[in-house]
């Protein structure tokens, strides 16, 4: 009975290791303080509402570390939000399309299907410190589970938005 149980630990962990080779970026819940910084950083617009929000607002929903090298170069420690939860609290269904605007202008649409099939996350700080405007702030978007494999094109990284001002859902 106790190998038994000692045999099935062994291969769930090797069940975790396996995914951990595949190139995903392991997200677990940060030790991080949700910001107090209540200056608006970015636009929600949904049900025909405009609303600004701060980093404060943003990470109040409860905040995620995931270490991983970006393909811009920033590499270390990110902390921010799951999308889902941030969508959650602003009563943002599942049904919605979402379209997030950076500061450059460069826009991605997020499908309801393509929000469901994977977890994104917000991400507001890298090392602890909040992500500026002049370096891929105040918000980025990151596909922990694909950061190994965006790094070789495949999937593509177009989803990875940074500079984020504004997002919509539609
Ligand atoms: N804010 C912002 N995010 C962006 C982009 C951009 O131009 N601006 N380009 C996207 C695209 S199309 C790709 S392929 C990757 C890499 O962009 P790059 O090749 O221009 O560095 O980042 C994505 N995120
Ligand atoms: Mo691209």
């Amino acid at each position: 009975m106790r190998l038994r149980a000692l045999v099935r630990a062994a291969s769930a962990v090797a069940a975790i290791c396996a995914i951990t080779l595949a190139g995903a970026a392991d997200v677990e819940r940060s030790d991080l303080e949700p910001s107090d910084d209540n200056r608006p950083v970015v636009t929600l617009r949904s049900d025909g509402e405009s609303r600004r929000l701060s980093r404060a607002d943003i990470e109040r929903v409860g905040l995620y570390d995931t270490e991983l090298e970006h393909f811009e170069g920033p590499e270390g420690r990110f902390t921010g939000v799951r999308l889902k939860a941030f969508l959650d609290a602003h009563d943002i269904g599942t049904d919605h399309r979402l379209r997030l605007i950076a500061a450059d202008d460069y826009t991605v649409f997020l499908e309801p299907a393509e929000l469901a099939a994977k977890r994104y996350l917000l991400a507001t700080r890298l090392d602890g410190e909040p992500l500026p405007r002049d370096a891929f702030g105040p918000l980025m978007l990151l596909v922990p589970e694909d950061a190994e494999a965006v790094l070789d094109g495949d999937p593509s990284m177009t989803q990875w938005i940074w500079g984020i001002v504004e997002i919509q859902a539609l």
